[in-house]
């Protein structure tokens, strides 16, 4: 090998890259500065956001884009993997670490695919299987019609009960009556803990797989905040970038069930996953969102990230509580994890909406459905509201108060014209807006520009 020299440095090729594209490509560039600065400047609570540190996002532009590595590690279909292998490797062995798991699978492109992939290693087109259903908090891959998962395979779907909590008697009383061969546990907008053994005393009742799709507290799961499906389901599924901070990409994982053989009695759950997800479902991986997935495993085990974990369900808790004070209805009366659902619709705003109008602010939350919700899926009587961008910013519990307090405001000046439409004073606005600004420079993301109090970017 060839030493390296200090001008081969990776930092100065990233340089020469960022100026290059700044020099070459300005209308781009232009657009991407506006971005990163738009994360600086405005509060973002998007449950299934989160801000990746530079160091794992600086792994997303590494030269390892350029190399083709179909296979996995020391077996690959091209030359050349060398040291792409060790970056594979050292990413399975470190998300195996930090899950306690028997088998990491670091390839699927999002958490999407990586439940598509579960599916098709246990399941043959038209055999069924069960989940939450989409209104209800569960995922498009979960059963939806509008998804691979409720056009290929029969899906049938469980609920909440009236309260709110997952209705596990309702999942066990389909689960007898249409005898799924796959169960899938998991939600993008449920604030309370979920009873991983009762799930697979569920499955094994019936024969069924288990998937815990863990993509929204895969971070409190690392922690020890919530407690681990690894162990209890078959598979488990999540996004390396939501609460994992990590790469953009997706991960599965199987506990101790690793060995069991598969429906065919002949190939181990591991080998199964191996190969659905190449060759399959997917050519050559990414490689640099591999690396970035393997930094982000690095952080959610660090002494660090256990803070952030804190205070991210601190957040959520002061969230929520400053919400009910407030007077609006919470949905679950609470929050366990990052998570707190409102219901603006009481108030008399669409969710799509209270969504609009608080962005226009600088407060980016999304639109959610709720529980036995009247309204479509893209008015929603709901907004999803979530803590991990804001736990990067060290804001403290009482920050969320003040969060509140500008929400609110800005619900109650919306004049909703009609489900869709409305109209927001200008001087509301431009009041919260430099409020939300205040707020962000107080509590910066550590490793962004400062926001600029009179020249906010468009
Ligand atoms: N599942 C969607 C969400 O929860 O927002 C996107 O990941």
């Amino acid at each position: 090998m060839h030493a390296i020299r200090s001008d081969d440095d990776l930092s100065r090729f990233l340089a020469n890259g960022i100026e290059r594209l700044r020099r070459d490509d300005p209308e781009l560039y232009d657009l991407l500065q506006k971005e990163y600065l738009r994360q600086a400047n405005v509060l973002t609570m998007v449950a299934s956001s989160s801000i990746a540190d530079p160091s794992a996002l600086v792994c997303e532009a590494m030269p390892t884009m350029n190399v083709t590595a179909e296979g996995y590690p020391k077996a690959r279909f091209h030359a050349g993997c060398r040291w792409i292998d060790e970056i594979e490797q050292l990413a399975i062995d470190r998300a195996k670490a930090a899950f306690g798991a028997c088998y990491a699978n670091v390839q699927p492109m999002s958490a999407t695919s990586a439940n598509e992939i579960v599916m098709f290693s246990v399941l043959e087109p038209g055999d069924t299987l069960l989940g939450l259903e989409l209104d209800f908090g569960g995922h498009l891959t979960h059963g939806s019609k509008a998804s691979i998962s409720g056009q290929v395979f029969k899906a049938v779907g469980y609920g909440l009960t009236r309260d709110e909590r997952i209705d596990y008697e309702q999942a066990e009383r389909l689960a007898k009556e249409h005898r799924p061969k796959l169960i899938v546990c998991g939600t993008t907008a449920y604030p309370r803990q979920i009873d991983w053994a009762r799930f697979r005393a569920i499955a094994d009742a019936v024969g069924a797989y288990l998937l815990a799709d863990i993509t929204h507290i895969a971070g409190l799961v690392v922690a020890g905040l919530h407690p681990s499906p690894v162990d209890h389901a078959h598979f488990t599924t999540t996004c390396t970038h939501k609460q994992l901070y990590g790469g953009r990409g997706g991960l599965i994982l199987i506990g101790k069930d690793f060995q069991k053989t598969g429906p065919d009695g002949k190939r181990t759950l591991a080998e199964l996953v191996q190969k659905k997800v190449f060759p399959f479902f997917q050519g050559a991986p990414n490689q640099s969102a591999i690396a970035a997935k393997a930094r982000g495993f690095a952080y959610v085990v660090s002494p660090e990230f256990q803070k952030v974990a804190m205070r991210i369900v601190a957040l959520s808790n002061a969230l929520a509580a400053a919400f009910m004070k407030k007077g609006h209805r919470v949905i679950t009366g609470g929050t366990d994890n990052h998570i707190v659902v409102v219901d603006v619709f009481k108030r008399g705003i669409t969710g799509v909406n209270a969504e609009k109008a608080l962005e226009e602010c600088g407060l980016v939350v999304n639109k959610n459905r709720i529980p036995y919700d009247v309204n479509p899926p893209t008015v929603t009587s709901g907004i999803r509201l979530g803590t991990n961008g804001l736990a990067i910013r060290q804001m403290e519990p009482g920050d969320m108060v003040e969060c509140v307090e500008l929400i609110d405001e800005v619900l109650a000046g919306v004049q909703q014209l009609n489900e869709r439409e409305y109209n927001l004073d200008s001087k509301l606005r431009a009041r919260i807006e430099g409020k939300v600004l205040e707020l962000c420079q107080r509590r910066p993301i550590r490793t962004y520009p400062a926001p600029q109090l009179a020249t906010r970017a468009a």
